[in-house]
């Protein structure tokens, strides 16, 4: 089962994202851990598998948010709830600190409400370390948070949006990583190797 599924990954993965998501959606819906063959199917089909590029400012400003972000999705990655929960912590914490006043006017409506989000998102984290399902809800969003924060900040490192086309029963998920080199976060062991580049952001 374990091989047919991963095959299956591999097929999934070149069907590419497309899955966006509202920062006003809390996900809180149980998870389903079956997954139905016949949706597996209508969404086996051929699409480019060239990531996207983007470039983003230099800056050092998030540095404590995409370090404690990196810490969290390793820690997933292993299955660790419990690390996962402190790397959490840290997350809400650094959010927390940032300084919207430093970034221009025009954009600090924007960016609060993605820190006010991501905030949310790292606190139920920090407080779900015995519900490593419910953390992985949150953590899927956080990525969608931090990644629109980037783009506005800028970041201090060169980043990966991946894609895994299995995560919640079908739908999908992303996250960003510092290496290009894939370990589900989403899955953790049960997939480890499942997903795809879908997006490079580099510094200017
Ligand atoms: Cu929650």
């Amino acid at each position: 089962m374990k091989k047919t599924i991963f095959l299956l990954c591999l097929a999934l993965v070149s069907w590419g994202a497309s899955a966006q998501h509202d920062h006003s959606k809390m996900g809180h819906s149980d998870m389903h851990s079956d997954m139905k063959k016949s949706e597996m199917h209508s969404k086996t089909k051929d699409k480019s598998t060239v990531p996207t590029s983007i470039k983003v400012e230099h800056s050092q400003s998030v540095t404590a948010i995409i370090a404690n972000y990196l810490a969290l999705k390793d820690a997933l990655v292993v299955d660790n709830s419990k690390k996962a929960a402190d790397a959490g912590k840290k997350l809400f914490d650094a959010i927390g600190k940032f300084d919207v006043a430093s970034q221009s006017g025009s954009q600090q409506k924007e960016l609060k409400d993605i820190l006010e989000d991501a905030k949310e998102n790292a606190e139920h984290i920090s407080e779900n370390g015995d519900k490593i399902d419910h953390q992985r809800e949150h953590f899927e969003i956080l990525g969608t948070d931090i990644k629109d924060l980037i783009v506005i900040t800028g970041a201090d490192r060169n980043l990966y949006q991946i894609y895994c086309p299995m995560y919640n029963s079908m739908e999908g998920g992303k996250w960003l990583s510092d290496s290009k080199e894939i370990k589900n976060p989403l899955l953790g062991s049960k997939m480890m190797k499942c997903g795809s580049v879908v997006q490079e952001i580099s510094l200017k």
